[in-house]
């Protein structure tokens, strides 16, 4: 049972937390981080200076983009080898540093694990293209052609068909995501074994546990297109939990993008033994078009949000755990997304901070989020690195869609909006290299950077700082139940939360209006654990919010 108490003495509660249900956890994605010799790629050296700023902000752990060997066609995403590191972000001996100098600052290093697929310059693939008689031919995910065609409908995520055909064998294989990504084949004993060894090799070192990039596909069925949580998902993840990390205290997150509450519960119920937590997506979605793909947008609907996020507050209760996140290195920025980032930037960006940060679960802050970095507009796809951008360009230009249209949901919703470099300070380049940035800075690094937060106590990362600070103080936090109030007008989002006899109102203004909200039941208070607008009391029978104001209280 995911419970702090373990039993009582003197009928006293005895308590024993999982450390990963108190902390709060920051990604970085190394290559935008921060560079340390002049190339302008992110680097390990680059993050070890940096881990003061991280120790500052109070956070936990860090889960780490991957930063083995990869040739790079989607950053990382596409591994080389799984125990070595990328040239361009530094050696072992750097990451061994990095483990150690973190842990000396009470941070653990998250690594991401990406063994849905490999890249085809892994060794691995390089022997098992090489015939149908390798014996790595089975690594993979080879089949014959249909009628002379690929096998069938299945469809790369980065567009086009997710089979590739191979000249030499006849045959196709399979890449759900780039051509250079095949799928690696779960049903092959080898395989996973191969991938326990990998995963205790990190283990070894001392990691702090694993972030799992889409664990939910690895069950796939391709002959029957099934891709997401086939037959035999949970069956490998307690077969890995077994064999590499079920005796470690170590945290476990998986990318699922089709969870639902039920299918959560089967991850991260303690007694299946699989998985600490998920992260879920459907919030993620709202602002999709149903049945469209993500790059067709419509308006938030706050009401929805207010649905979806309750519902998996309320739904896992004991046999479950919450990731909570805006953002991570896929998304647009929220602050640019679903907030305002020009005459509300501050304000609204803190909104997001204290609605997320007040419900239960473990809240992820992805690098810049604390900063309030914004979405970065092009104008030409000859500004875009990221293959999924790249790929759905083409794709959509041959389905006669105007390259303005396209453009413009690159601007909404394109992985390089996260990706840009982290704005450290106002020099050339932020502050992220003393070279040529990979991918270009955005240019409001003048007013929007890590200097001037730490120079006004009233920043917003001294808001994510308090925020982090008052999870660590109060148990409420952590464990209290969640309830949402719905006498409300839509445009603003309130709950409770509730523990040993305290209650607590988090209330958060969606709009760039003012809002009036009645509650007399609640009463008034003085006791402001935080806010974005100055403020020493609500009076609830009549409260003015102001556009998107947010405070926390207790009642
Ligand atoms: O993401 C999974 C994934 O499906 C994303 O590509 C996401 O769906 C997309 O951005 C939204 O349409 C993980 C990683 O987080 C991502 O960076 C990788 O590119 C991908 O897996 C392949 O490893
Ligand atoms: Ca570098």
């Amino acid at each position: 049972m995911i419970s702090r108490t373990t039993g009582t003495r003197n009928g006293v509660l005895v308590l024993k937390a999982k450390w990963w249900q108190t902390a709060v956890v920051y990604q970085i994605y190394p290559r935008s981080f921060q560079d340390s010799n002049g190339d302008g790629i992110g680097d390990l050296q680059g993050i070890i200076t940096r881990l003061d700023y991280l120790e500052n902000l109070g956070i936990s752990a860090i889960w780490l983009s991957p930063v083995y060997q990869s040739p790079n066609d989607d950053n990382g995403y596409d591994i080389s080898d799984y125990q070595n590191i990328m040239t361009e972000f530094g050696t072992m001996e750097d990451m061994d540093e990095l483990i150690k100098q973190a842990e000396k600052r009470n941070i653990k290093i998250i690594m991401d694990l990406v063994v849905n697929h490999t890249s085809d310059e892994h060794q691995w693939f390089i022997e098992s293209r090489k015939g149908k008689d390798n014996p790595y031919r089975d690594y993979y995910i080879w089949r014959d052609p249909v009628n002379g065609r690929k096998p069938n409908d299945l469809r790369s995520i980065f567009s086009g068909s997710a089979w590739e055909f191979d000249e030499e064998s006849g045959q196709y294989y399979l890449h759900l995501f780039s051509k250079k990504q095949p799928d690696l084949n779960w049903e092959n004993e080898s395989v996973r074994q191969e991938v326990w060894d990998m995963m205790n090799f990190w283990l070894e070192k001392g990691v702090g546990g694993f972030r799992m990039d889409v664990i939910d596909l690895i069950g796939k069925i391709p002959d029957q297109e099934i891709t997401g949580n086939g037959p035999k998902l949970h069956e490998y993840l307690q077969e890995m939990n077994e064999k590499t990390f079920g005796n470690y205290d170590v945290l476990t997150v998986g990318e699922t993008w089709g969870a639902t509450p039920e299918i959560a519960k089967l991850y991260s119920n303690p007694k299946r033994k699989e998985l600490s937590m998920v992260f879920q997506f459907e919030h993620i979605g709202l602002d999709q078009q149903e049945g469209k793909d993500k790059w067709d947008t419509k308006p938030l609907s706050v009401n929805e949000l207010k649905k979806v996020l309750s519902k998996w507050q309320t739904s896992l209760g004991n046999e479950g755990w919450n990731s909570l996140f805006w953002n991570n290195h896929d998304l647009p920025r929220i602050v640019s997304r679903w907030g305002n980032d020009t005459t509300y930037h501050k304000e609204s960006a803190k909104m997001f901070a204290i609605l997320l940060h007040l419900m239960k679960g473990t809240p992820y802050i992805y690098q810049g989020e604390e900063i309030g970095m914004t979405n970065c507009k092009i104008t030409d796809i000859s500004e875009v690195n990221d293959i999924e951008s790249i790929n759905m360009y083409k794709e959509r230009l041959a389905q006669g869609y105007s390259k303005e249209e396209i453009i413009d949901s690159i601007n909404k919703k394109g992985r390089d909006n996260a990706r840009t470099p982290m704005q450290w300070d106002n020099s050339e380049n932020a502050g992220f290299t003393t070279g040529t940035p990979w991918l270009r800075v955005n240019p409001n690094y003048k007013e929007i950077n890590v200097t001037a937060n730490l120079a006004d106590a009233n920043s917003i990362f001294y808001c994510y700082k308090q925020l982090i600070q008052l999870r660590k103080d109060n148990p409420i936090i952590v464990w209290g139940d969640y309830v949402l109030v719905e006498e409300v007008p839509e445009q603003v989002f309130m709950y409770l939360r509730k523990f040993e006899g305290e209650t607590w109102a988090v209330v958060a203004n969606f709009g760039d209006q003012a809002v009036a909200i009645q509650l007399p039941e609640f009463g008034q208070s003085t006791r402001i654990l935080i806010a974005n607008y100055p403020r020493s009391s609500v009076e609830f029978s009549q409260l003015e919010l102001k556009p998107y104001e947010a405070f926390a209280v207790k009642l």
